[in-house]
């Protein structure tokens, strides 16, 4: 199908959901664009399970024409873990935000690793809570004014892919790409779902996302936010083979 732009939308989205619920300007639909291309170049539409987290990524319940699932903060992963080793020809996906997948979902996020769970996450590191009006997350950048930190955050903060890559000696297709890269972007999430289907075990991307509801930032101040971001959160892959 196209629009009246010639921008052939995928396949597996559901149109009678648009216009969707994501502010303008958000990066959760950009990267779910993507997802959804992948899923169609993979012919998996009729055998995903989408499950997605409180926050944000819950507004896309309705974008695909998948079975999708919505669960508390942080515990999609064990749930599509469980759905998946109930049903290990299915293609299971975790859509979750940095504040539930590094707060609250840590442990599960690296029990996941550990345990080679087959199963893809994907995690929109948006430097914030989005949804609950912009509090600090794991992802907070050093200084960073949030509604919860006025006068600029600590220096605390958590790599993602890094932390999850030296977790385990075990093999993991393991990314972080950017939506102000969606074709870089789709080839991550293309080959973390490839590396499930084949039976590998544990796949992994994260996905700088922009936010500028809540980084109260016009276009011009969100790219230049996107930039800082990738400038302390390097986008490449960290893929794990084995020795
Ligand atoms: C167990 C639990 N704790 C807290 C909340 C409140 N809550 C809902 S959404 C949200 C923020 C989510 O932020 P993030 O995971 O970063 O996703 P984003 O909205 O930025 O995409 C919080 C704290 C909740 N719903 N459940
Ligand atoms: S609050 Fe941020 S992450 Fe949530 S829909 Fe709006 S722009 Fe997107």
């Amino acid at each position: 199908m196209e629009n009246k732009n010639n921008l052939v939308w995928p396949k597996c989205w559901k149109h009678s959901s648009k216009p969707h619920n994501f502010c303008p300007g958000c990066g959760h639909p950009i990267l779910l664009k993507q997802l959804g291309y992948v899923i169609d170049e993979l012919g998996i539409q009729s055998n995903t399970l989408f499950g997605i987290d409180i926050g944000c990524s819950l507004l896309a319940w309705n974008f695909f024409n998948v079975d999708t699932m919505q669960t508390h903060h942080g515990r999609t992963i064990p749930v599509v873990t469980g759905a998946k080793r109930a049903r290990p020809n299915m293609i299971a996906i975790a859509y979750l935000g940095d504040g539930g997948a590094y707060a609250i979902g840590m442990q599960h996020l690296i029990s996941a690793r550990i345990r080679n769970e087959n199963i893809t996450v994907i995690i929109v590191n948006n430097a914030n809570y989005g949804m609950t009006g912009g509090q600090e997350a794991p992802t907070t950048l050093p200084g960073q004014i949030t509604a919860t930190t006025q006068s600029g955050a600590d220096e605390f903060f958590t790599k993602g892919p890094e932390l999850l890559s030296n977790a385990s000696e075990l093999p993991a297709y393991i990314a972080r790409g950017s939506v102000d890269n969606p074709i870089q972007l789709k080839e991550f999430i293309k080959k973390a779902i490839e590396w499930q289907i084949q039976g590998r075990g544990f796949s992994f991307v994260e996905v700088l996302s922009f936010c500028p509801t809540n980084w109260k930032t016009d276009a011009k101040a969100t790219i230049k936010f996107m930039n800082k971001l990738k400038s302390i959160y390097p986008v490449k892959e960290f893929i794990k083979e084995n020795k």
